[in-house]
């Protein structure tokens, strides 16, 4: 059986894409879905690529995820209240990589850099854009394979 590897995107990004290119860009969560699908598949691994407006939605899938090979999250607008992911994600047993696509430390609104999920995750890519998920995937991929400690 394939290490299973989860991505999970918070409220909104469902609209990645479509509303405020400026700051999101013009890919849609499609296109990073189908991005970190191909890179999932080139290394062996399954990916299973969720997406929720709800936040008792977002916990079941990280328990879900909190024992498989891995979990790609972008909390989104979570990442600044939600103690129940917040809990959730302290519970995960895998490499976690919170992602960002927009840099959260120099937006015009200073609380966007105050997310609460840091202290719970293995890393964080901020600013990188949708490229962001890729090098999240990349990590994932190269911990899994045991090439990275
Ligand atoms: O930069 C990110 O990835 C964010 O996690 C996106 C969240 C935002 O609340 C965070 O501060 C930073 C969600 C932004 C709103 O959702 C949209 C997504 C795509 C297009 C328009 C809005």
């Amino acid at each position: 059986m394939k290490p299973i590897v989860h991505l999970l995107n918070g409220p909104n990004l469902n609209l990645l894409g479509q509303r405020q290119p400026e700051i999101y860009g013009r890919t849609t969560l499609a296109d990073v879905e189908t991005m970190c699908t191909a890179i999932a598949d080139a290394a062996g691994l399954e990916l299973r690529c969720r997406q929720t407006n709800h936040e008792g939605q977002m916990v079941d899938w990280i328990q879900e995820a909190r024992t498989s090979a891995g979990l790609v999250i972008n909390p989104a607008g979570f990442s600044y209240h939600s103690v129940p992911v917040l809990d959730a994600l302290l519970t995960c047993e895998c490499p976690v990589v919170e992602v960002h696509i927009s840099n959260i430390y120099r937006r015009e609104a200073a609380w966007r850099s105050k997310t609460i999920m840091s202290v719970a995750v293995t890393g964080v890519i901020s600013g990188l854009g949708t490229e962001g998920y890729r090098h999240a995937m990349d990590y994932l991929v190269r911990r899994i394979r045991g090439s990275q400690a």
